[in-house]
This record gives C-alpha cells, structure tokens and sequence, in this order.
C-alpha cells in the first residue's frame, strides 16, 4: 500500500489517503455496505459522495459569494441537459483524478471500471442539450453565478438497439439506481398550473387554473475547473398536489387512488414525447410550462430575498431562453409582474425584457416551434390574453413590422421570443447572418440591435483533458497545463509544429487512441480493424440534412471502386458511423438500416474488406462520443449548406486532432477559418449555391448523368445489393435523391467524391496528415465554451465573473 502512495507526488498522496476513508466511510454509512460484500456499484456510489462532498463545499461557499457581492446572476433555462457521466468530470475538475486511482487501486478497484459504471444522463437529444451542458461546465470554471434549470426526466433519450440493422428504441432508465450527485429539495416545492380560467376583480386579473401539480427541485452541483466554483444545475420533478386519494382507495378504487400522482407525473416521465398525437402535443406544452413557471418563481423569490425593488431586476437577472421551448417565459414573467405584483402592464413588458434573451439554433422552418391558440388557450388561458396584448402593443410601437406573433391560428414562439429578448443570438457567424436574412428579416429590420452572434463552443476540459490523456499529456508537457483553463494558450504548441520529433510524439498519441479503440471494437463488436486503417466518423442525429446517406452512397461507389481493381494502392479506411433517429421519422430509420446493411455486405467482403470497412455503433452517447473522438483521423461534417446552424462535434474532432472533410455550413466555416483552407477538405456548395440550384428543374437527375460512380451506387440500392432478401427494401432512398432532392445529395455527390479521393491521397503520407491533424489542434483554442460563455456575460448577459 505504501509503496503505491509513492508512486505519486505528496500531495496527491494526501488526497489519496484522505479519499480512501471517506470512501470508505460512505461505502458504510450512506450505502450501507460492508467492503467484502460490495459490488462495482457500490463503490461507484461511495466516490461519487465522497467526491461531491468536495464539491459542496466549493458550491456553498460560491453561493455565499454571490450573495455577498450582491451579483447579477444567470438563470439557463433548457429542456434539455446532455450532460453524459460526471464523476471522471468532477475527479478532473478537482484534480482528484489520480488520487482516486490510487485510492481505488488500494481498494483493489480500477478507477476505469468505476467510471464506467455510471449510466449516462441523457436528458437531451443533440447539440442543443450537449451545449447546455457544456455551458454549465464553462459558467463554473469561469466563476459566474449562474443556475441551470431544466425537467429531471425518469426517461432520458432512448436507447438505441439494432434489430436486423433496425433502429428499435428502449426505455432509457438512467434514474433506476440512485443519482449520487443530486440533493432533494422537499422544502422548496411549487405549485404549477394550468387550465381553468381568468376573470377581473376589481381591476386585477385573477387566473384560477382548473388543475394543478407541484414541481419538486433536485439540485446538482457542477464544479468548475480545479474546483474554484460551483453552480446548480436544478431539475424540476412533477408530482401530485394530493399524491393519494385516500377516499377512493378505502371505496376499492385502488387504481382510482393512485391516479391523480400517475397523471401528474406524467409532466416529467420523458424527454421529448411524440408530439404526433394531440396528448403528446399538449404534454409537450405542459413539460414547457412546468419547468418555466417553476423556475421563474425560484428566480423571483431569490431575487426579492435581497433586493425590494423590481425595477432592478435586469440589473440582477439574466435569463437565458435555450430555443424557443422556455418561450412561454416570456408572458410568465409579466404576469408574475403585473397580475400577481401590479407592475403596469408595458412596464412589466420591459423589465422583463431587460432579463430575457434566446438563442436559436434551427432556421428549418419544420422545427420552428408554434402551437395552436385552441390548445395554448385551453392551457393557459391568462398567457394567451398577455401575449395578444403583448403582440397588440408591439404593433403599436412598429405599424410597419411585417409580422405578427400570431400566424394561420398558430402561436409563432420565435416571433414571441424575439419580441420578449433583449438580444437573440445565433450560434455560429454564418448562422446569425442567415437569421437576418431569413426567419427574422422583418424583425431584424425594426430591431437592428437585437441579433447579435455567439458561436458555440465545447469545454476542453471534458473534450480533451479527460477523454484525450494521450494528447493532453503532450500538450501539457510542450506547453505548460495553462491550456486547460485558457484553450487560446494552444497557440504556443505553433512553434513545435516544424520539430519532426513533435510530430512523431503527436501521431503517437492518436495511434495509440486508435489501438485502445480498435482493442474496445473487437472486443465489444467482434470487429478486426488495422489501426493503421483512416478511422473517419460521421456521429450526430440522423437527419436528412446532415447527409449520413451521402456518406454511405460516397462509400458504396468507393467499395465497387474498389472491387474493379483491387490490386490498386487503396488507402485502408474504418467508416464508423453512430446516431439516433427520431423515433417517427421513417426516412432517418432507413437510412440506419441501409449502414447496416452496406456494413454487413462491406464488412464480409473478402476482396475489399482490408481497405474498406463500415461500422454502425448503437446508442450513440456522450461516453461513446468520447472514446471514438479521440481515436479519428476524419470528422463528417458534410450538411447541406445553409442548414446546420453550428454544430459543436465538428469542434471536438478538431480540437482531438481530426480532419474535417465539410461543407461551408454552421460553424465548420469558423473552423476552416482557424484551421487554415490547407488542413480542411472543403467540398460541395455555399448555402446562396443551395438556394439557386433547387431553383433548377430536374437537377437532381442532371447530378446523376454527370456522375457515373454515383449513377453505379444508385443502382446498387435498387437491385437489391444490399437487401436481396428484400430487394425494394431502399427504392425509397434512391427516389428521394433521384427525386426532388431537398437536401441536394446528387448534386454535392461528384464534389464528395472527389474532396474523398484528396483525402485518401493525404493520408498516405503520414507526417504531413500528423502535421496537418496538429495544426488543427493547434489552432482550436477559439472553440472553448469558455469563450462563448465570455461572450454571453459581455454582450447579452452583463454579468461579471466572481473569480480571478
Ligand atoms: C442543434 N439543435 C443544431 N436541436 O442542430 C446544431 O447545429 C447546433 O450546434 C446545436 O443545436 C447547438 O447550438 C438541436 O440539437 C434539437 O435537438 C431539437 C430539440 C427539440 C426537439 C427537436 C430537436
């Protein structure tokens, strides 16, 4: 035992020790465990409570802080928070990384395993969610007084199984065993309405909702990097008001009994429910009233617990509407101030436009959120009323505008929340420019000031010091650990990029990130790689837009490529591909089960199978994220352009030393920008491009004559290549791009094609691949959360950091 404390510098040692006995003392006080009988879980629980003890303390005493220097503090409000796993995050965070191995070790544990046993938080879908996370992250590390609030969903994401290469979907159970990190608040529930109706008395508004169900906070403290600052996130839980009906259970109405707490905690079963049906729509408007009107009246009472006036309420509230789904903040605000404190009305409007501000992340007009006025009204009757006046007043002030908030009987949340925001931001440059000249042209006209651009970023220490030991190791060595909390200090690893021995040491981490993943493949998949092999990844959401079937069309005409001479020198390549699909989009689902399929053919080829192989990974998550990242040379990031408003895994591969081969779309313009055109595979057309060429009449069937190798991979769809027991199986498919082609895959195919063949050429010179994939790494420190959330706190936010 002795001789491991050694091994380590003192003071890690000392932590080592003391971190050991309160695992230990937890493993018997709060699990209730003796060491001999303790499972792997077990343990896991004993470290995460004897790690958040350290973090409580950083978290009590930064609230201690906040509330003494009387600080503007940031409310985040998001339905989603993809937050992945947290104790390795909050073990790096505090330094405690190698401690915890050492204590573990003694215990006869290893940290690996411990870390992996914890289920992965997946209270979000994609970007958005993962971006929540990561700003939390940022908040903390730069020491800003700030509260995330969201809905603790029972149900995360789904999990992701292949049945025959078929996407099904599973419930995802995240909460079955106990969530070490969070704190139950019984003391500070809310009640939360809806329904019923309004009426005036004596000149006041009154809103008597017709139901109601009480919101129950679960705070989770998120420390920031070494442990200087902490913030809660809090999740809001529904449950019943009276949770039993003790009436019907003594009449024999056992189920009866149990139905009003079934029904109230409906609001926070699940994440994202299928709103096709008119129940799942009004549930997804009762989840967004919910967590918004539980999370306002928490800001309220905090804020009047130290100050008496309300007009000082954008001088000490900031509040952050993540899309539009909080949108309904915005008539909650100035009811809470005009009904419920008698602020007058068009001063309520603007206090509460002072603390407001949203950021969109979608121009695609199909996920612009609206609801209907029946359904809105039936809801929330008072919110309708307050947003007709607020819209009523908004045509006053600008006769001219070209809008309204109401459109073809719709709620238009957008409109709503621009109108409500005292600035909207969007998410990467090109992003914020479409904004103006697109879903907010007539509103950016009467409000010039109002748009402003925050492009998205990652924090690293997630996204490269923990999932990238290899990497950040050599960087800290060459550099200094600087970099870690100031990402810009990358910068300096330029000078080392002519030094071949730098060079050698930089393709030796990413080696040796691709032996540990290739190891992982054939363990868990039964896949044989070469980790010589180009691993090129293309992991995201399923959508249209994002083109997974262009790359899997790229690759089957790179497989018959290959079959017609197979003694050419093909350079080796793994395609890993990973992604849910929405469970109702039908065409995404195909699409999975076409990888699949092309997978399983690929992947038993005799002839081509050492130069080409494609895997599919199921349930794509954080942690997955996190172990194919690092171990990639090429990053897909290949959206029809105009569409992707950022992205924020285009910045990960970047960051991790991948290549990105991409279209001019989000935030991949940002990074060919840092990168240098040199070290990015630009390919395909600008978004003004896409525009002209859907004006041209059959250009997608112009796209496939002048494209032989894409006219070949066409066809093998339709004769069944890949489906012989059902050879129609993806006729769909091929007609959708033969056919009207929204996303533009005929037309940007030769161009792919062509920008792969590049790609294949520069990866066979290994140095230059090194250099470049360095380069990279080198010039990503602008893609820092930490950055962004600067960004915020200067231009929307108007708060300062109580850290140095
Ligand atoms: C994503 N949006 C954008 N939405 O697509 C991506 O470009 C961007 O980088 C990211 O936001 C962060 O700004 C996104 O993830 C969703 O997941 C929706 C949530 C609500 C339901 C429909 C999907």
């Amino acid at each position: 035992m002795t001789q491991t404390l050694h091994a380590v510098p003192a003071g890690d040692a000392i932590d080592a020790t003391a971190l050991k006995a309160d695992v230990l003392k937890h493993l018997t006080f709060t699990i209730g465990r003796a060491p001999e009988d303790a499972a792997l879980g077990d343990w896991r629980m004993a470290l995460s409570f004897a790690v958040r003890d350290r973090i409580t303390e950083s978290w009590l005493a930064s609230e201690r802080a906040a509330r003494e220097a009387g600080a503007k503090r940031v409310y985040y409000l998001s339905l989603e928070f993809l937050i992945g796993r947290l104790l390795e995050d909050a073990l790096v965070n505090l330094g405690l990384a190698e401690a915890a191995e050492v204590a573990l070790r003694d215990l006869g544990l290893a940290l690996g395993e411990v870390v992996a046993d914890e289920p992965d938080a997946a209270l979000g879908n994609g970007g958005l969610g993962r971006l929540a996370a990561c700003f939390m992250e940022s908040l903390a590390t730069i020491g800003c007084p700030a509260i995330g609030y969201g809905i603790r969903y029972e149900h995360g994401l789904f999990r992701q199984q292949f049945e025959h290469g078929r996407q099904v979907e599973l419930p995802e159970l995240w909460l079955e065993q106990q969530h070490p990190w969070e704190f139950e608040r019984p003391g500070s529930r809310l009640r939360v309405g809806f329904g019923g109706h309004v009426h005036q008395v004596e000149g006041r508004t009154i809103w008597h909702p017709a139901e109601e169900v009480e919101a129950e906070a679960f705070d989770t403290p998120i420390v920031g990097w070494e442990g200087q600052w902490a913030n809660p996130l809090r999740l809001w839980s529904a449950r019943a008001v009276y949770p039993f009906d003790l009436n019907r259970f003594n009449h024999g109405d056992f189920r009866g009994a149990a139905e009003p707490e079934a029904l109230a905690r409906t609001i926070s079963r699940v994440l994202y429910p299928d709103d096709t049906t008119d129940e799942g729509k009004a549930l997804r408007l009762k989840q967004e009233y919910f967590f918004v009107a539980a999370s306002l009246a928490d800001i309220l009472c905090r804020f009047e617990r130290d100050f008496d006036d309300l007009a000082l309420l954008p001088e000490k509230v900031a509040i952050q509407l993540n899309d539009t789904h909080p949108a309904v903040a915005g008539p909650e605000l100035v009811r809470l101030l005009h009904d419920e404190r008698g602020v007058e009305f068009s001063r309520a409007v603007e206090i509460a436009r002072g603390c407001l501000s949203y950021t969109n992340h979608t121009l695609l007009p199909e996920a612009l959120e609206s609801w209907s006025e029946g359904l809105f009204g039936h809801l929330l009757p008072r919110h309708l009323e307050i947003i007709e006046r607020i819209d009523a007043e908004h045509y006053g002030a600008h006769p001219d505008r070209p809008g309204s908030i109401f459109e073809h009987g719709e709620i238009q949340m957008g409109t709503l929340s621009f109108v409500m925001a005292h600035k909207v931001n969007g998410v990467s440059a090109l992003h914020t420019e479409l904004m103006k000249e697109t879903v907010f042209e007539g509103l950016h006209q009467v409000h010039p000031d109002r748009i402003v651009n925050q492009t998205n970023g990652v924090t690293p220490r997630r996204w490269l010091k923990s999932c990238n030991a290899a990497l950040s190791d050599l960087i800290t060595e060459t550099i200094g650990a600087g970099w870690v909390r100031d990402l810009s200090q990358l910068e300096r690893l330029e000078p080392h990029l002519g030094d071949g021995a730098f060079i050698n040491r930089y393709a030796a981490a990413k080696r040796a990130n691709k032996a540990v993943f290739s190891n992982w493949l054939a363990g868990d998949y039964g896949l044989k790689v070469d980790p010589d092999a180009m691993f090129d990844a293309q992991i995201k959401r399923i959508h249209e837009y994002k083109r997974q079937h262009l790359n899997i069309l790229q690759t089957i005409a790179a497989w018959q490529a290959i079959h017609d001479d197979p003694q050419a020198d093909w350079t080796p390549r793994l395609k890993i591909f990973g992604g849910k699909a929405a469970p109702g989009y039908h065409f995404a689902k195909d699409i999975i089960r076409l990888i699949n399929d092309v997978a399983a053919r690929l992947n038993a080829d005799p002839v081509t199978s050492k130069y080409l192989q494609v895997i599919f990974l199921p349930n794509y998550n954080v942690s997955l994220a996190e172990r194919i990242i690092p171990a990639s040379d090429l990053s897909e990031q290949i959206s029809t352009a105009g569409k992707e408003a950022s992205g924020t895994g285009n910045m990960k591969f970047a960051l991790n030393g991948a290549l990105t081969i991409g279209t001019l779309d989000g935030a991949n313009v940002e990074i060919r920008e840092q990168v240098g055109p040199e070290n990015f595979f630009l390919f395909g057309m600008t978004a003004a491009e896409v525009t002209a060429r859907r004006a041209v009449p059959d250009h997608a069937r112009r796209a496939i004559e002048g494209s032989a190798p894409l006219a070949r991979a066409l066809g093998a769809l339709r004769d069944g290549t890949f489906s012989p027991d059902e050879p129609g199986r993806y006729h769909g498919i091929a007609d959708n791009i033969a056919g009207g082609d929204h996303f533009l895959v005929a037309s940007d195919f030769a161009a792919y094609h062509a920008a792969q063949t590049d790609v294949s050429r520069a990866y066979g010179d290994r140095e230059t691949w090194a250099r470049m994939a360095a380069r990279n790494t080198a010039r990503s420190g602008w893609f820092s959360s930490d950055r962004t959330i600067r960004g915020y706190m200067g231009e929307i936010w108007g708060a300062a950091p109580l850290i140095d």
